[in-house]
C-alpha cells in the first residue's frame, strides 16, 4: 500500500499509549496499521515510484496468467502421474509416506510403451518451457508483492499469505526441479520429498488465487482485444487506466517496448528454451543441442552411444563381480534356480525397441535383446505372480533394488536385456544383466541384476 492511500491517522497518534484499540472494519486495531504504514521495510516505498512501465496493467498479467493457468496445472498432473509411475503402492516411491496425500494406487500400465516418456517428458519440458512466463507475471505484479501495510483486514492477510505461498511455491518447485535435472543435489533435503509437498502447497495456493482473481482476469481479457495490441507498435503504447488492484504504475513512464513486443520477448525466450532442451529427448547428434542439460547430453558414440545414468564405477561393480562367476538367482517361495550368463543366452531370446526414460528429464529409444521376465518365473516354477523384487550387485545407492508389478512381469516386451543393438551390453549400462520394461520409470530398469523374487502363488 502506498503512502497516498493510508487513511487519516491524525486522531490517533502513532505510538499513543493511550489511544483506545479501536477495531473499525479492518480487523486489526488500528493503530498496529498506523505503526506499520510509518515504518515500511526499505524499498518498498521506492519499488512503486521505479517500477513505472507503462505495459503493466491487469491485461498484460492476466495473458501471462492464462497462460500459466493452462500450462502449470498440466506440469502438476504430469508431475502426480510421474510418482505413480514408480509404484507407490510397494513403498519406492519418494517420498515414501505421504500421510493423506496418498493418491488412490493402481497398477502403472505398460502401454503404450512411451507412456512414462512422455509424462515425465512434459513435466520437465514443460516446466522448464513456463519458467520465462512464470518471471514475466511476476515481473508484472511486482510492486503488489511489495504492498504497505501487508493488509488490512483478515481477509487480506490470509490472501497475502496465500501469495506468498503461491510465489514461494513457485519459485521452490522451479529450483529443486531445475537442480535434480542438474543432478546438482545442493540441498540437505530429500529433493522427490521436497518437489512432492511443495507442489502441493503451490497448487493450493493456486486454487485460492485463483478462485479470487478468474473473474478479474476475465474482465481484464476482455477490455483489450488482441489482434489490436499485436497491431500497436511502441510509440503508440500507453499505460491501461488505472485500476483497483492497482497494477497500473501510479505515474506510468514512456513506454520502452510495445505489449506485442513484452510478448514476443517472453514467448520467443520460452521457446528457445525449449529448443535447447528438446534435444535430450533424441539420440545421435540431436542430443548435443540439449545445452541446458548438460548432464544428459553424454552420447558416447556406437551401439552403446547412449547416455548412462550412473556409471558401474560410480556404482562400485566391478569385472570381478561381473565376470565369468556371475551368476543369477531366481527365486520364487521356497524355490530358488541359479543360471549364468552363457544359460540365459541359451534360452529363447526377444528384441525389443524400448526407451529408458530418465525422471530427470532424458530419454532414449534402444533395441534391447534378451529373456523374457515371465519365461524366468517359469524357470523358477513362479506362478499367480502378484510382484517381483529385482536386486542389482550394487551395495549402496537408492536404485540398487526394485519392485516390479505383475503386468510388468507379464508384458511379452518386459526382458532381462543381455545385449543391446546387437552387441553385449556394456558394464556401464548394466552388464551382465539389466532390466527392460515397457514404460517402466528409467530408474526402476536396474542395472548388473543378481537376484530376481517372483511373489505369489509357488508352483512347481
Ligand atoms: N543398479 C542400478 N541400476 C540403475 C540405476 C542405478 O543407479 N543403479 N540407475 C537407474 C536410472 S535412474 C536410469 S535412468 C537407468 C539408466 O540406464 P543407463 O545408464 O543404461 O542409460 O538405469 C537405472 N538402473
Ligand atoms: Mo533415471
Amino acid at each position: 500500500m502506498s503512502a497516498e492511500h493510508t487513511p487519516p491517522a491524525g486522531d490517533l497518534p502513532a505510538g499513543s499509549g493511550r489511544a483506545p484499540l479501536d477495531r473499525p472494519a479492518y480487523g486489526f486495531p488500528r493503530r498496529w496499521w498506523t505503526f506499520l504504514a510509518e515504518h515500511p521495510p526499505p524499498g518498498a516505498a521506492t519499488i512503486n515510484r521505479r517500477w513505472r512501465s507503462p505495459l503493466r496493467g491487469p491485461w498484460l498479467t492476466s495473458v501471462y496468467g492464462l497462460a500459466l493457468l493452462v500450462g502449470l496445472p498440466l506440469v502438476f498432473l504430469t508431475g502426480l502421474l510421474d510418482y505413480l509411475a514408480y509404484s507407490p503402492q510397494f513403498g519406492q516411491a519418494f517420498p515414501g509416506d505421504v500421510g493423506w496425500l496418498r493418491l488412490p494406487p493402481f497398477d502403472w500400465p505398460t502401454r503404450p510403451s512411451w507412456l512414462f516418456r512422455l509424462t515425465q517428458g512434459l513435466h520437465v519440458g514443460l516446466g522448464i518451457t513456463l519458467i520465462p512466463i512464470v518471471l514475466a507475471k511476476l515481473w508484472s505484479v511486482l510492486p503488489k508483492l511489495f504492498d504497505w501495510p501487508p493488509a488490512r483486514s483478515v481477509a487480506q492477510v490470509l490472501e497475502r499469505l496465500s501469495l506468498l505461498l503461491l510465489v514461494g511455491g513457485i519459485l521452490f518447485e522451479i529450483a529443486t526441479g531445475l537442480l535434480d535435472i542438474q543432478y546438482a543435489y545442493l540441498f540437505g533435503f530429500d529433493f522427490y520429498t521436497a518437489h512432492y509437498f511443495g507442489a502441493w502447497v503451490f497448487v493450493a495456493a493456486l486454487v485460492v488465487h485463483v478462485s479470487l482473481r478468474l473473474g478479474r482476469m476475465r474482465t481484464a481479457l476482455r477490455a483489450r482485444s488482441l489482434g489490436r495490441e499485436l497491431a500497436t507498435p511502441r510509440p503508440a503504447t500507453r499505460a491501461e487506466p488505472p485500476d483497483p488492484d492497482r497494477l497500473v504504475a501510479a505515474r506510468p513512464g514512456p513506454a520502452t517496448m510495445s505489449r506485442r513486443g513484452a510478448l514476443a520477448l517472453v514467448g520467443g525466450l520460452s521457446l528457445l528454451v525449449a529448443a535447447l532442451t528438446v534435444g535430450q529427448h533424441f539420440d545421435g547428434p540431436w542430443r548435443r543441442t540439449a545445452l541446458l542439460l548438460p548432464r544428459g547430453r553424454q552420447p558416447g558414440t556406437g551401439p552403446t552411444g547412449f547416455p548412462i545414468n550412473r556409471t558401474a564405477a560410480a556404482a562400485g561393480v566391478g569385472a570381478a563381480d561381473t565376470g565369468p562367476g556371475w551368476r543369477l538367482t531366481l527365486r520364487s517361495g521356497g524355490h530358488s534356480v541359479t543360471v549364468d550368463r552363457p544359460g540365459l543366452l541359451a534360452m529363447a531370446q526377444h528384441t525389443v525397441t524400448l526407451p529408458i526414460a530418465c525422471v530427470e528429464g532424458w530419454s532414449t529409444v534402444q533395441t534391447w535383446t534378451g529373456v523374457r521376465l515371465r519365461d524366468l518365473a517359469a524357470l523358477v516354477g513362479a506362478d499367480g505372480i502378484t510382484a517381483a523384487h529385482v536386486r542389482s550387485l550394487e551395495k549402496a545407492g537408492l536404485f540398487r533394488q526394485a519392485a516390479l508389478q505383475a503386468n510388468q512381469v507379464l508384458d511379452p516386451d518386459s526382458l532381462l536385456a543381455l545385449r543391446v543393438n546387437g552387441v553385449d551390453l556394456t558394464l556401464d549400462h548394466g552388464y551382465p544383466a539389466r532390466v527392460i520394461v515397457p514404460a517402466l520409470p528409467g530408474v526402476h530398469c536396474t542395472k548388473w541384476v543378481t537376484e530376481i523374487e517372483f511373489r505369489g502363488r509357488a508352483g512347481g
